[in-house]
């Protein structure tokens, strides 16, 4: 691996400190090097807080002649909550930035570069470019395509049922995938389940990490009939849900915001959920069930990563994790596997769209 890959990873790794805590800024890194060795490290650690390479900088007095900066997305240029990092890297004499990936925000996208370039400070651009955009794949598809990241959540037997035939679903996976799906809580900006799920398992959705803290998602319900109980956990446990119902679905006074979308043959138009979401400034949705729901996406073509925990134990009978009619094997809907892990006696398949 040559050197610059290798600082690359390093200000990835950096970058995931923040994880759960930027939103809706981005996830970011930066190593300072010279001579070949680091001079000063820096992440983004909270929303509002300095800009990575200030975080970085700060370390050696915003001072770094002649060093090269790795980070993992394009330094901006405007002032925003936070000032530009372009001018702090050229008042601090750093000669060289590696960048992973071309900042997507408008008031950035390409600037930035040309701005150091101008300058005179040599830029490479596209270093780890595909794990960079997988670690802020949230921030990147709220401005490339305008809607948030879905990413679809299931804890599954190896015959992939989410309960037993008489609808026992709480300890399918052990703690230790249950803790994974509260860090993915943590990481993500909305968590959604449809009535059903709210009805059957009267979920808090709220988030836990085992230090006590942790990001709360937004709670999204999607009831078509606004049939949702009064007292259900959701409406107290967390964040102040959001509840999608048909346009003519009866009014219900909720301690909850109620969205009112169309409703087609497959249930509540999802393009207009996602959209309703994008406008809040969400910018990542955890689908965690039920089976319906699951289908739902899955047919809209709008999964973009999915978390299959997996118990080794088998049911036989009992609902899946996905509903509704077979697919013909040419027509299936396919992932790509992008991890595997062991997560205590379960295992844990990551894939992508
Ligand atoms: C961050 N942290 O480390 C970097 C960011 O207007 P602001 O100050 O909130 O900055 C947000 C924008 O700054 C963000 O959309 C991205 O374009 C750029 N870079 N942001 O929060 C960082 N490097
Ligand atoms: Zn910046």
């Amino acid at each position: 691996m040559s050197n610059d890959r290798r600082y690359m990873e390093r200000a990835l790794a950096l970058a995931r400190h923040g994880t759960g805590w930027t939103t809706p800024n981005p996830l970011v890194g930066c190593v300072l090097v010279r001579d070949g060795a680091i001079l000063a490290e820096g992440w983004h650690r909270r929303l509002g807080d300095l800009h990575a390479e200030r975080a970085a900088l700060q370390a050696v007095d915003f001072r770094a002649e002649g060093a090269t900066a790795y980070v993992t997305l394009e330094p901006c240029c405007h002032h925003g909550r936070q000032p530009p990092c372009t001018e702090a890297l050229l008042e601090a004499g750093v000669s060289r930035v590696v960048v992973a990936m071309v900042d997507p925000d408008e008031r950035v996208s390409g600037r930035g570069i040309a701005q150091l370039r101008a300058a005179g400070v040599e830029v490479e651009v596209g270093l780890a470019e595909a794990e960079a955009r997988r670690l802020n794949a949230a921030f990147v598809s709220a401005r490339e395509r305008g809607r948030p990241l879905v990413v679809l959540k299931a804890g599954v037997t190896l015959d992939g049922r989410i309960a037993s035939a008489d609808g026992e679903s709480k300890w399918i996976t052990g703690p230790a995938a249950r803790a994974r799906g509260h860090a993915l809580r943590h990481a993500l900006d909305a968590i959604l389940v449809g009535a059903n799920t709210l009805r059957e398992d009267d979920p808090g959705l709220d988030t836990r990490l085992p230090d006590g803290r942790g990001s709360n998602a937004v709670p999204v319900v999607l009831d078509s009939g606004l049939s949702i109980r009064g007292d259900a956990k959701v409406l107290r446990a967390g964040a102040r849900p959001v509840v999608f119902c048909a346009t003519h679905a009866p009014e219900r006074d909720l301690p909850a915001d109620v969205i009112r979308v169309p409703h087609g043959p497959d249930g509540l138009d999802l393009g207009a959920v996602l959209a309703a979401l994008q406008a809040r400034g969400i910018q990542s949705v955890l689908v965690e069930g039920g089976a319906r729901v699951h289908r739902s996406f899955l047919d809209a073509g709008l999964v973009d990563r999915i978390h299959l925990f997996v118990a080794p134990r088998v049911l036989v009978s009992g609902p899946g994790w996905v509903a509704g009619a077979g697919f013909p094997l040419a027509n299936a809907p396919a992932f790509r596997l992008i991890e595997t892990r062991i997560v205590g006696d379960d295992a844990e398949l990551v894939m992508e769209a």
